[in-house]
């Protein structure tokens, strides 16, 4: 093909379209249908969505214990089609550290978390999306239901 006919992007001056890089926080233990359809409509915010989900150090350090371990709620989650990027929630310090390092332009919660000090900061460093919580189901409601 001759010089002349290999237009492509660069030669037509179209800057590549930049990623629109999402990120959310979480548990993710048990997973249900309420995760499932956060991390869908999370991915729907752009193109490229990271998870950074609660070690069971720092779920240790909430009170909190998970019934699977971290290693195997991030296997779960990154066998999902929304999820491209998994990475761990070690402390509530390190958010505006995980936004810059990962260039987001997106923070998103589910609306349980709206308003709450640990995220409203955030909007100073890029967006923040909450998303409705879908009704009727949850980890903890699960685990009781199961027990009886
Ligand atoms: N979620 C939802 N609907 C539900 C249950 C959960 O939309 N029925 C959302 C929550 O709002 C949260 C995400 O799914 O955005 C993960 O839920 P959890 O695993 O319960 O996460 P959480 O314990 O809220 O941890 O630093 C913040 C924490 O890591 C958030």
């Amino acid at each position: 093909m001759s010089e002349s006919l290999m237009v492509n992007r660069f030669t037509t001056g179209e800057a590549p379209k930049r990623l629109r890089r999402v990120l959310t926080y979480g548990t993710f233990d048990l997973l249900h249908y309420g995760h499932v359809r956060l991390l869908r409509r999370a991915a729907a915010l752009g193109d490229y969505l990271i998870v950074a989900l609660s070690t069971d150090e720092f779920n240790a350090s909430k009170g909190k214990s998970s019934f699977y371990s971290y290693g195997i709620r991030k296997e779960i989650l990154e066998s999902i089609r929304y999820v491209d990027l998994v990475i761990p929630e070690e402390n509530w310090e390190q958010k505006i550290d995980d936004i810059k390092r990962y260039e987001i332009d997106v923070v998103v919660m589910g609306s349980d978390w709206k308003d709450s000090p640990r995220f409203d900061y955030l909007k100073d460093y890029c967006e923040l999306v909450f998303l409705d919580r879908t009704d009727g189901i949850s980890t903890t409601d699960v685990k009781r239901e199961l027990k009886e």
